[in-house]
């Protein structure tokens, strides 16, 4: 890191409102958006390790309303765990608030940074080796939804304005075809004519909101498995992190994008795209773990659109990623030429493979469906 970074890093740390010396700081997990760092403080008699972000502000344009979302439904459920006698400091992401008593640190350079305690004895997963963690992981994002159940889903800021709008990504999809700046758009006509050919499928989910067969719910829109902490010792799924993006939305999206990720036998960016496939046993899996979660909470209608939940928000990302690298690979990290292409391919073949094994995935979430 350089030392630029790393006086931004100890500034931040002393204006948040906490104890010891800082005793190191490094660079922390797999995130695409926000720089993560983990801190760690020591006084006298121990030392505790915090989290601390770097809120990427050009992707989350009001960093404030966005921490006004995080802490308004980490206190929620804070409730609920306590009043089940649950470990309030693994369960749920605890804000650090300011010296001033803020959930954010806006330093002189315009960076807003923030600070979690870090949730000790915990892991998270780059890739599914075991069915039984990708299990716990459902569970915890079915909980995560059950919990905020009766939160006012529509007090929450839209952090990302048409998140998973999946129409209006499609649409933002062909401008970025369409104007091409970097001359990328005819290496990848067969991957932009894939998608134009799904464009019906998109559509499906929206419109069943749309039409009032299904509700508008609290939800996390973005279940990557390495979102969600798992006990070190137990193994069993503790706490949904990175909750920028809680927002009013679909639970089958929040379904959608943990098959997405977490059921691919390949990760999101392998080259390979022979090893890319829909594994069933995960699929199964985590229709299983997700609707014990949700405990009830869905309806028919939303547990009868679980698979199209799956596609579309592959289709979605993989859009998202051909947008990213047709404008010149803005958004999303990179860290090697092609990557948002090599990312957007993945989403192609699983797409593929889930198309081949629609009527298997059906009858997995009918077997299910209670
Ligand atoms: P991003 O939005 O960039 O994905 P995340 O909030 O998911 O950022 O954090 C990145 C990584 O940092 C996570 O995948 C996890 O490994 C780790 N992490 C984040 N918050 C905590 C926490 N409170 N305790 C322990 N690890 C955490
Ligand atoms: C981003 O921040 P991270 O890595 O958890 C993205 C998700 C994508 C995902 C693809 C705010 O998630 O929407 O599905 O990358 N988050 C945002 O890996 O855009
Ligand atoms: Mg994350």
């Amino acid at each position: 890191m350089s030392e630029m970074i790393n006086q931004e890093i100890m500034q931040a740390v002393s204006n948040f409102l906490i104890e010891g010396e800082l005793l190191s700081f490094e660079k922390y997990g797999n995130g695409h958006i926000n720089d993560t760092y983990l801190i760690v403080m020591k006084d006298q008699k121990r030392t505790i390790k915090y989290i601390l972000q770097r809120i990427n502000h050009v992707v989350f344009k009001d960093p404030e309303k966005l921490m006004e979302n995080i802490s308004g439904v980490t206190a929620f459920i804070r409730k609920s765990i306590e009043k089940a006698a649950g470990d309030s400091s693994r369960e749920v992401l605890t804000v650090i608030n300011t010296k001033t008593g803020a959930p954010l640190y806006k330093d002189g350079i315009g960076h807003f940074w923030r600070m979690y305690l870090f949730i000790v004895d915990s892991k998270c997963l780059e890739k599914v080796s075991r069915p039984e963690d990708f299990y716990q992981s459902a569970v915890a994002f079915g909980r995560f939804q059950k919990q905020l159940a009766d939160f006012d889903a529509f007090s929450l800021h839209e952090t990302i304005k048409d998140f998973h709008n999946t129409p209006a990504r499609f649409i933002k999809f062909c401008q970025a075809v369409h104007s091409d700046p970097y001359n990328r758009a005819a290496k990848v006509a067969q991957e932009i004519a894939f998608f134009m050919e799904r464009e019906d499928d998109m559509k499906v989910c929206l419109a069943a909101f749309e039409d009032g067969r299904i509700p508008f719910r609290v939800t996390h829109n973005d279940t990557k498995l390495n979102n969600v902490m798992l006990d070190n010792k137990t193994g069993v799924g503790l706490c949904v992190i990175d909750l920028d993006t809680v927002m009013p939305g679909l639970a089958v999206f929040d379904f959608g994008d943990s098959i997405r990720f977490g059921a691919n036998t390949a990760a999101e960016d392998e080259c390979d795209l022979k090893k890319v496939h829909l594994d069933m046993v995960l699929f199964e899996t985590y229709v299983d773990g997700f609707l014990h979660g949700c405990d009830g909470s869905l309806t028919k209608e939303e547990t009868a659109l679980l698979s199209y939940g799956a596609k579309t928000m592959t289709l979605e990302c993989g859009i998202r990623f051909m947008t990213d690298y047709l404008e010149g690979d803005t958004y999303f990290k990179i860290y090697r030429e092609n990557h948002n292409l090599d990312r957007c391919r993945t989403q192609i073949a699983l797409v593929q493979d889930m198309e081949a094994k629609w009527s298997e995935m059906e009858k997995i979430v009918k077997r299910y469906t209670k």
